[in-house]
This record gives structure tokens, C-alpha cells and sequence, in this order.
């Protein structure tokens, strides 16, 4: 690409000096003194007056559908002379129009030339600069902080997920070296099977939490939760926070970096990474991806520019090889049997299928069984439902377009435990307990379920 610089101003050499490496032929035509960049290679200057520029006259070739224009001048009347001359030459939509204050006039009198002012370029510029700062400078303090700590622990608030996991991942590797020792553990359980592949491929360090991990001279780091988001049986002092989610309350810390804007935590500690230079190992890189990618649905919902630029950054990073089968991941191999007995079990009517499984392990195969099942044609919802040692679970899912499950849910089961969710999804756990008090036995269940689940027209 060749490009033409015309106008006037200090601007002129500066753009034609910083242009130069990274293009081909550079035309400047100016009436200035343009002694320090004359004899430059690959400049041409061109002493003429811009408006009485033409290409004929002044032996320059540019080609319409390939080279570009500049135009800059710091008078608005000299300014748009030479943006008229030059657009009844070459196409008005390759021109670009600098000027030094907001020039809505240009816009309005040639419509299709870029127009940019020095203004906005710089101001983009710092915008990029001021974040590198406030993001360094937070990594700084946070090292400072846990600088010769003898333990920071990164605690997941409850079931770890893929960004939660992902970030505290991250952030351990950022602090090492930092303090002596950093641990990640988290509170709840592990539910989904792809949370538990994304551990043992990528070799996340978790463990279950206990009250003396806790305690001494260790530095608490939540990440991906608040403070206030944690159980009362947990009794921690938190000494930061890391999170996107809303803040709704105000915590006294020595650290707390709680950002708007961000669709996932794993975004922001790859912020930290990415404007403190630090290189990404691919596993970290793989975590963080796969946690943006699960909290923001794979950009398509709640996300926002920070997102996708830390997402694409993170694409060239990660062994997506990994990320799939992570993503494959979905159930263990032990759910298989449960499916046997899920299909075996299978009752339809209309467009709702029912499945109830007996008396299992685990009630969370009832999650897996139900999202696989409502992805059969024709069926818009699916419920189904396990017992285990201490209740009775049940899995509601569906299409969306016509039975909004959670309020299906509700007003089967809420009469008798736990019972809610939304649209598609809904989920009710019924204490045994209950199901004594209203003298079912274990024979009766599916029966009474799919009484409640299929109700006989009264006639
Ligand atoms: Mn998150």
C-alpha cells in the first residue's frame, strides 16, 4: 500500500517517519520545509501547494482500490480546498482527514472521508495507556501485600467453576515467588464432570476446604465470589477480593479489585498477565479461556469488550485441543449404567418425557441424563427424577418455546420441599422425610410422580 501525505503542519513528517517502516511508497506533498525527512527512503517529498496537487502533473501513480490518503491541516479553509481537490481525484471513501480540533464541517461537506483528530488518536491511545497503569499497579500492590506471607490461600466460594477455578489458577501463578507458599481450595462440591476434567487435564492444584487452612499468617484471596457470598458456617477473615460479580456490599480489605464491565474473573486476572507483560504458560492460558468462555457462554451472552479482546489474547495461548476435551468431558463413565435404566424407564406422553431412575448414588446423573434428553426432537420437556439416601431429586428441562419449567416445578413439588428455577431449567429436592410423612414407599414413587407429572382429565 502506497500512501499519500498532503497538508500542512509538524504532523506531516511525524506520520510520514512513523508510516515508513510498515508500508511501501511514501508521497509527500506539502509547500513546508520538509529538509528532515527529504532523502528518507522510500519518502518522496513533493514541493507544491496540496491543492494544486494532481496526479499527472506531479508523476505520482496511486491505485484507487489499494492506496490510501492522508490529509492534515490545522486550517479548516486551506484543509477542506485540498479535500475537495484531492477527492475529485481518487475515492473519497480511501481518504483520511487528521485535523487538530473536532471538525464536523469536513464530515458535513465530504461525507465519505475518514475523519480523525489528533485528539481522538491520542485519547485511545491514553485510554489503553491509563488501563496498563491501573492494572499493573493493582498486581504491584497485591504482591506487595502477600510478599513473605507464609501461606495465601485463593478460596472458591462453593461448587467451583471453570472461571473460578481458572482464575485462582491464574493468580497463582502470578503471586509465586511472591509469597512462600499459595494454596487454592474451595467449599462446595464438585457437580459437573467437565469441572473435574478441567483439573486433571490442565492440573489445577484444588482442594477441599477446611477450617485450618485458614488460619495463622495466611492471606485469604477470594476470587470469583464476595466476602458476603460465603456460608456463616464459614468462618474465614478475607483479606482480598477478585471478582466481576455486582458489589452490594462494602467489605473492609487490604485488598479489592471488584470490576464492572467484565462478563468473567478469568478476564481480569488475564488483564494482569497480559499489561504486566507476563508471559502465559498454556495451561493457565487454557483455564482462564475455558472460564470465559463458560461465563460468558462462548461471548454470547453477558459479555463485554474486555472480554473478547482477553478471549482472543487467551485463543493463542491455550491448547484448544485440551479445551475440547474438557468440553467433551460431560459425564463419567459410571452414568452410562443410569442411562440404561433411564431409557428403560422412559415414559412419554405428548411432547414431555418422564424418566424416574430408583434409588441411586449420586443425584446429580440426573442432571446429565435430563440434558441429554431434552435434546430429542419433538420433545419440549423433560423431567427426571432419582432418589438417594437422604431425598428425592428432581430435574426439570426444557426447549424454552412452551412449558416454562420453573414454574412447573414450583407448583408440583413446592408443597413438599425445595422446588424452583427458570424457563428451561428447574430442579426440586424432596426430604425423605416427607415422602414417610406421606406414607409413599419406595415402590410408589414413580407412580405418585407421574400422577403429578401427567395429570388425568377429570371428566
Ligand atoms: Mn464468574
Amino acid at each position: 500500500m502506497h500512501i499519500l501525505i498532503a497538508g500542512y503542519g509538524v504532523k506531516i513528517s511525524e506520520f510520514a517517519e512513523m508510516l515508513k517502516p510498515s508500508t511501501g511508497k511514501i508521497y509527500v506533498v506539502s509547500e513546508q520545509d520538509m529538509s528532515s525527512i527529504a532523502g528518507a527512503k522510500n519518502i518522496t517529498v513533493i514541493k507544491v501547494p496540496p491543492h494544486e496537487f494532481t496526479f499527472a502533473k506531479n508523476r505520482v501513480n496511486l491505485n484507487p482500490s489499494r492506496d490510501v490518503i492522508i490529509v492534515t491541516d490545522f486550517k479548516e479553509e486551506r484543509l477542506h480546498k485540498t479535500v475537495k481537490s484531492l477527492s475529485q481525484m481518487f475515492p473519497p471513501e480511501r481518504i483520511i482527514v487528521v485535523t487538530n480540533t473536532e471538525s464536523e464541517d469536513v464530515l458535513k461537506k465530504f461525507p465519505d472521508v475518514i475523519v480523525g483528530t489528533h485528539y481522538s488518536i491520542y485519547r485511545n491511545q491514553f485510554k489503553r495507556f491509563f488501563k496498563s497503569v491501573e492494572v499493573r499497579s493493582k498486581l504491584t500492590k497485591l504482591r506487595d501485600l502477600v510478599t513473605n506471607k507464609e501461606k495465601v490461600l485463593i478460596i472458591i466460594c462453593g461448587n467451583p467453576d471453570p472461571d473460578a477455578l481458572g482464575s485462582a489458577f491464574g493468580l497463582s501463578f502470578l503471586i509465586k515467588g511472591f509469597a512462600k507458599k499459595t494454596e487454592i481450595a474451595y467449599t462446595g462440591e464438585f457437580t459437573r464432570h467437565q469441572n473435574l476434567a478441567m483439573v486433571q487435564l490442565l492440573e489445577i492444584p484444588v482442594i477441599k476446604y477446611s477450617d485450618s487452612m485458614a488460619s495463622g499468617d495466611t492471606f485469604v484471596i477470594v476470587v470469583d465470589s464476595q466476602p458476603d457470598f460465603f456460608d456463616k458456617s464459614i468462618n474465614i477473615k478475607f483479606n482480598a477480593c477478585i471478582d466481576h460479580h455486582p458489589k452490594k456490599k462494602r467489605f473492609n480489605l487490604d485488598f479489592e479489585d471488584i470490576g464492572r464491565r467484565y462478563g468473567a474473573t478469568s478476564t481480569m486476572i488475564t488483564e494482569y498477565f497480559v499489561f504486566s507483560n507476563a508471559d502465559i504458560p498454556d495451561n493457565i492460558g487454557g483455564g482462564l479461556f475455558y472460564g470465559i468462555k463458560t461465563d460468558t457462554s462462548n461471548l454470547t451472552k453477558n459479555t463485554y469488550e474486555n472480554d473478547i479482546r482477553m478471549y482472543q489474547v487467551l485463543r493463542r495461548v491455550a491448547n484448544l485441543e485440551h479445551i475440547n476435551v474438557i468440553e467433551l468431558s460431560e459425564m463419567p463413565f459410571d452414568s452410562l449404567e443410569v442411562m440404561k435404566t433411564a431409557i428403560t424407564n422412559l415414559y412419554r406422553k405428548g411432547e414431555i418425557l418422564f424418566s424416574y431412575l430408583g434409588e441411586i448414588q449420586n443425584p446429580h446423573f440426573c442432571v446429565y441424563i435430563a440434558d441429554y434428553l431434552v435434546r430429542v426432537a419433538d420433545i419440549s420437556c423433560v423431567v427426571v427424577c432419582a432418589l438417594s439416601t437422604d431425598k428425592l431429586t428432581c430435574i426439570f428441562r426444557s426447549d424454552g418455546m412452551k412449558k416454562n419449567v420453573g414454574m412447573m416445578c414450583n407448583k408440583l413439588f413446592s408443597k413438599y420441599g425445595l422446588a424452583g428455577g427458570h424457563k428451561t431449567m428447574a430442579r426440586a429436592e424432596i426430604p425423605v422425610s416427607m415422602l414417610h410423612k406421606l406414607s409413599i414407599t419406595s415402590d410408589e414413587i414413580s407412580s405418585w410422580l407421574k400422577d403429578m407429572i401427567f395429570p388425568r382429565r377429570k371428566s
